[in-house]
């Protein structure tokens, strides 16, 4: 080959070029994420956390929403599968029925990064790590609230009424023992009516009318597993012409800005934290899963509980 000074010149241009990308330069991470719904200023925010963490990091984000139906995220988990994506991530709607399709992604050799909700399978092997609350510790922490409320005002019975979250999800699950465990301490305390409302503002309203309808006076507690059903039985209470936060006690769960101005308004008695922000965490989680990093199998998110006495003081201070 006879070397020429056009040659020598291409050799160096494409030494250089080579040099600004090295050659161990990998593709953008690409996570699939199949989020629950958005029936709740929980999950927006939660949402938002995900998009940007993925945004910031430069993660390739393919988001699906599963409108609330378990159907919608094994469709979602499969079409992941088929694009071969590096991380499936997914808010599993409900607890069981997912042994098949998390076992589908394994055989791919995908990883899966549960956050916010856990599933019940027998071989934990089928996702590497759970990020999310502890929600029967959430549940715990409203009954002690009440138990507390209870004391200080006199010791009466107190009659109960729960809004649940959406029927078979861990949060509803969960909330509802660790709330039947902690008030079983004092047998004046009696749960009368439960049912779920889905945890959307519309139906919390609703099935708080038909409750009213049915109880009327005699319900003293309002226990709700999330600020949205909290908030919209607080329309149907003042509907029916009585004080929510006052003729009967509201204690919910999230502690999301509608509920810190519920409480700032009289209209609300206590919230227990439950923190959304779960994107950066899931970003990282998932790069050490592909860098061959070790991740913890369980990740817990630190928590309060916020009594009306400091909304007006906390609210400036919410980041969701
Ligand atoms: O409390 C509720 C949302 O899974 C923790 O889902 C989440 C729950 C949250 O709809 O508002």
């Amino acid at each position: 080959m006879i070397i020429t000074r056009r040659t020598l010149l291409g050799a160096a241009a494409a030494i250089a070029c080579a040099a600004a990308i090295p050659a161990f330069a990998a593709k953008p991470l690409t996570i699939g994420f199949s989020q629950v719904g958005a029936e709740s200023e929980w999950r927006t925010a939660n949402t938002a956390s995900i998009k940007d963490a993925a945004k910031k990091a430069g993660v390739n984000l393919k988001f699906a929403d599963a409108q609330q139906q378990q159907q919608n995220q094994v469709k979602a988990i499969r079409s992941f599968i088929a694009q071969r994506v590096d991380v499936i991530a997914f808010s599993p709607v409900v607890e069981t029925g997912w042994e098949t399709v998390l076992r589908e992604a394994k055989n791919a050799k995908i990883p899966v990064i549960l956050t916010d909700r856990a599933v019940k399978v027998s071989d934990p092997s089928l996702y590497v790590s759970f990020i999310g609350s502890d929600f029967v510790e959430e549940g715990r922490r409203a009954g002690r609230w009440l138990l507390d409320y209870a004391k200080k005002n006199g010791d009466k019975p107190l009659n109960i009424v729960e809004l649940q979250g959406t029927t078979g999800a861990a949060p509803a699950i969960d909330r509802k023992n660790g709330f039947a465990e902690v008030i079983a301490a004092n047998p004046k305390l009696k749960v009368i009516r439960s049912q779920t409302a889905d945890f959307t503002r519309a139906k919390g309203k609703e099935v708080m009318e038909a409750f009213l309808k049915s109880e009327g006076k005699k319900i003293n507690v309002l226990y709700a597993h999330n600020d949205d059903m909290a908030i919209g039985a607080i329309q149907a209470i003042e509907e029916a012409g009585l004080k929510p936060g006052k003729d009967i006690i509201i204690i919910s769960i999230d502690g999301v800005k509608g509920a810190f101005e519920a409480m700032k308004a009289g209209k609300l008695n206590v919230t227990v934290e439950c923190n959304p922000l779960l994107g950066p965490t899931l970003i990282q989680t998932a790069q050490d899963v592909v860098a061959g990093k070790p991740v913890p199998k369980r990740i817990v998110v630190n928590e309060g509980v916020f009594p009306a006495e400091v909304a007006a003081k906390e609210l400036p201070n919410r980041k969701y």
